[in-house]
């Protein structure tokens, strides 16, 4: 049983990893080395394509170290990468116990648990392992399915629609929600939009702060843009703000494997109703968050494209998250799997 400093100890490890931020295509991982009377002697997080945690907080502790034990969000890794292995750096530094959170679902890296404990080291698992999950829930989807997970974002009016009959649609909902959408945006590696949106808004399509300043261009998720049409290159998309990469194809499992290729683990997908109809229709939108504008507008184009002919096709989400975001209501949700029963 992980005790209670030890505990307290996992969730400074959670805040430190949320406090470095979005480390894809690497898990967020936070790590606090405590001393032998338990007292806390180094602090580290996964630094963006550099050093892991546990290098970080044991760099920290130094020779207190020894006889210590180490509280890590993520099971230590057993392979030579970006730095590594973790399991070696804890076994040379003298830990008595190391405490992990969530084990490494990865065949490379995983498999470090048993390796500390073939050491002599005393190491627990699982433990406030819901607390640390959420913040590699995409990472984690990624590396077990093989393909990213996707969060499909959209704003409409309270009727639905998110875009008028002249093909107006910016500026549904208020700024907060816009700000609200920067700080999802921030937690992707890749923001997706169809040609049609692009052309019709010319959205940055960035990942911008409170100011409204851009990230660095290295902090910057992917921009793809995907679709046939040619959009012209005086387009913000192309600024040099973020890369771009565009795929001339929408078929979502077409768009999926291009982005595989390009190491992105959490795709963003925004702009356009087609565009999500089609990712809707293959079953491959993971999350939803829709921002729902207090207003109506009667006639326009709703927020999905699909193919639904009868109320047979209704697909229930279950609703995870439901918040005000100043005058507008943001719902977060699930896509159920299997087309919800009808009421009769
Ligand atoms: C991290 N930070 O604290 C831990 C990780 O590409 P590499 O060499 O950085 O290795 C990445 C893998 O290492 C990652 O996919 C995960 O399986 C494992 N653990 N990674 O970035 C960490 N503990
Ligand atoms: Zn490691």
């Amino acid at each position: 049983m992980a005790s209670e400093i030890e505990q307290q100890a996992m969730r400074r490890a959670v805040d430190a990893a949320r406090m470095r931020g979005n480390c894809l295509p690497n898990p967020t991982v936070g790590c606090v080395v405590l001393d032998s009377g338990g007292r806390e002697v180094g602090v580290g997080a996964t630094v963006r394509g550099g050093a892991h945690a546990e290098v970080e907080a044991l760099a920290a502790a130094g020779e207190k170290a020894k006889g210590g034990t180490a509280v890590v969000t993520l099971e230590p890794c057993r392979h030579i990468g970006n730095t590594g292995p973790c399991t070696a750096a804890l076994i040379e530094a003298g830990v008595a116990r190391v405490v992990i959170a969530e084990t490494d679902p990865t065949p490379k890296a995983g498999g470090g648990a048993d390796v500390l404990r073939a050491a002599g080291i005393d190491v627990e698992t699982g433990v406030l392992a819901d607390e640390a999950a959420p913040q590699n829930l995409a990472w984690r989807f990624a590396v077990t399915n093989g393909r990213p997970f996707v969060t499909w974002k959209y704003a409409a009016t309270m009727d639905g629609l998110s875009a008028a009959p002249d093909g107006s649609s910016k500026w549904i909902t208020g700024p907060d929600a816009r700000r609200d959408v920067q700080q999802f945006r921030a937690q992707c590696d890749a923001i997706v939009a169809g040609t049609g949106a692009v052309l019709a808004d010319d959205p940055r399509l960035t990942v911008r702060d409170v100011d409204d300043l851009p990230l660095p261009y290295d902090r910057q998720p992917l921009r793809v843009v995907v679709g046939e049409s040619t959009i012209p290159n005086y387009y913000r998309v192309f600024d040099r703000v973020a890369p771009t990469l565009m795929i001339q194809s929408r078929e979502p499992d077409e768009v999926l494997a291009k982005l595989v290729e390009n190491g992105v683990h959490h795709v963003w997908l925004e702009g356009g109703p087609r565009l999500a109809g089609g990712f809707w229709k293959a079953g491959v939108i993971d999350r939803v968050i829709g921002y729902i504008a207090p207003a109506m507008l009667g006639s326009g184009r709703a927020a999905l494209e699909g193919e639904a002919t009868t109320l047979a096709d209704l697909r229930p989400i279950d609703i995870t998250d439901l918040t005000m975001i100043g005058p507008d209501i943001r719902i977060i949700g699930t896509p159920g799997q299997a087309p919800r029963e009808t009421y009769v």
